[in-house]
């Protein structure tokens, strides 16, 4: 699906953006099942849904959250619990562009869908993805959906292009922090690349690649991404999945395999951590929680 042009791309910048790849209508089942969680977040004041294969809540409030003043900032695995996000995830044109990528043999690892509120001040410190679910090889891509028309304003991701070949540390006085050193953010908002996109594009991503972003400083514009981590299918994990999916290692391109292929050189471990989602480790509290 992809061209030898598009495919270079991804390997020189560490990310590709597709876009107008998913339709309307597609995108618009998506959101209408995510209005519908976020009605359901009113009647909460605490992370709920701890009914996942690893018991922490699928359902994350931010602080400030309220019955008036909804604040479901994230939703682990809604692929879990919906059969639209099977569809789109597991089926179709994405696989196939997946495939193309780290293929020929491809799993879903896990989902998350991300809503940064208008005036709400979440933020995504810079990370890598692979550094929270170390795999014997490092064959694997993070897509990002633009569930609405994103930029600077309303807190669209930022990726630093060819960091995807660099290595930085996320651990802190022997300490996984869930970030970069905060030292370097500086350094990476200078050469970070802001993905500005329309509703329905798609950004395929290394799973080195340092990215991050800002709060949605808008009045009034939502800022909801999917995003969904897959891997080579001869890549193992080191460590237990830190989001568990009930579909972890779902073939989507391709065939499964016993076999594990391994990428010599070094990698950090991380302890598992008990928040709910990455907000936490990175020093962002959920509603009703305080710091310790
Ligand atoms: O929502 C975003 O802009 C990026 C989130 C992210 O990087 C993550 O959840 O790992």
């Amino acid at each position: 699906m992809l061209s030898e042009t598009q495919i270079s791309e991804f390997r020189t910048r560490g990310y590709l953006v597709l876009r107008n790849l998913v339709p309307d209508a597609v995108r618009n089942g998506l959101l209408a099942q995510l209005d519908q969680w976020v009605q359901e977040s009113r009647a909460h004041d605490a992370n709920y849904g701890f009914d996942t294969p690893d018991g922490k809540a699928r359902f994350d409030l931010a602080q400030g959250h309220s019955a008036a003043n909804p604040r479901l900032r994230r939703v682990a695995n809604p692929v879990d619990i919906s059969e639209v996000y099977q569809t789109l995830l597991f089926e179709g044109d994405l696989p196939e562009a997946l495939a193309d990528l780290i293929g020929p043999n491809v799993f879903f690892h896990h989902c998350k869908l991300n809503n940064k509120f208008p005036g709400a001040d979440t933020r995504v410190e810079y990370h890598a993805d692979h550094p929270f679910d170390p795999h014997t090889n490092d064959d694997g891509v993070t897509l990002l959906l633009l569930l609405d028309d994103m930029d600077e304003g309303n807190g669209c991701a930022r990726l630093v292009p060819g960091s995807h070949r660099e290595r930085y540390s996320h651990f802190r006085d022997g300490r996984f922090i869930g970030s970069t050193d905060p030292t370097l953010f500086d350094e990476f908002d200078g050469r970070a690349d802001s993905l500005v996109g329309k509703a329905g594009d798609v950004c395929l991503m290394d799973i080195w690649t340092v990215h991050g972003g800002g709060p949605n400083q808008s009045q009034d514009r939502d800022r909801r991404m999917l995003i969904a981590d897959y891997r080579a299918a001869d890549a193992f994990a080191i460590m237990p999945p830190v989001v568990r999916s009930r579909f972890y290692r779902r073939i989507v391109a391709g065939k499964p395999t016993h076999v594990a292929r391994l990428r010599e050189g070094t990698m950090e471990i991380l302890e598992p951590y008990p928040d709910d989602s990455f907000f936490g480790l990175q020093g962002q509290q959920a509603a009703g929680e305080t710091m310790q």
